[in-house]
């Protein structure tokens, strides 16, 4: 891949950088899902945002970008803002596959 690196009144720099495959897992978070609805444990307006009293479930997906599968992928789940406590803060996502592209 050719890379080309402009800015103002300066002469452009090329290069030529090589990618290569990750050989490791590399998870990345996706955009979470908010369940604050009244079933299942959760108690909430059902709008699908954490306001104030709520208690809600916080389904964080995961992908695995890597190249190979990662195992054991466990989570925590923490924050510094003191008004807010989480009933189960760690989560086990088992095995995650690579994603396909
Ligand atoms: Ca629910
Ligand atoms: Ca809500």
């Amino acid at each position: 891949m050719t890379l080309t690196v402009t800015a103002c009144d300066c002469r452009p720099s090329r290069g030529t950088i090589t990618l290569t495959a990750a050989t490791s897992p590399i998870l990345a978070d996706r955009p979470p899902v908010i369940d604050d609805d009244n079933s299942g444990g959760t108690a909430g307006d059902n709008n699908q945002s954490l306001d104030a009293g709520e208690t809600i479930d916080l389904r964080v997906p995961l992908k695995n970008n890597g190249g190979t599968t990662a195992t054991g992928v466990m989570a925590n789940l923490g924050t510094t803002d003191s008004l807010v406590g989480f009933d189960n803060a760690t989560v086990s996502y088992g095995t995650i596959t690579r994603a396909l592209r």
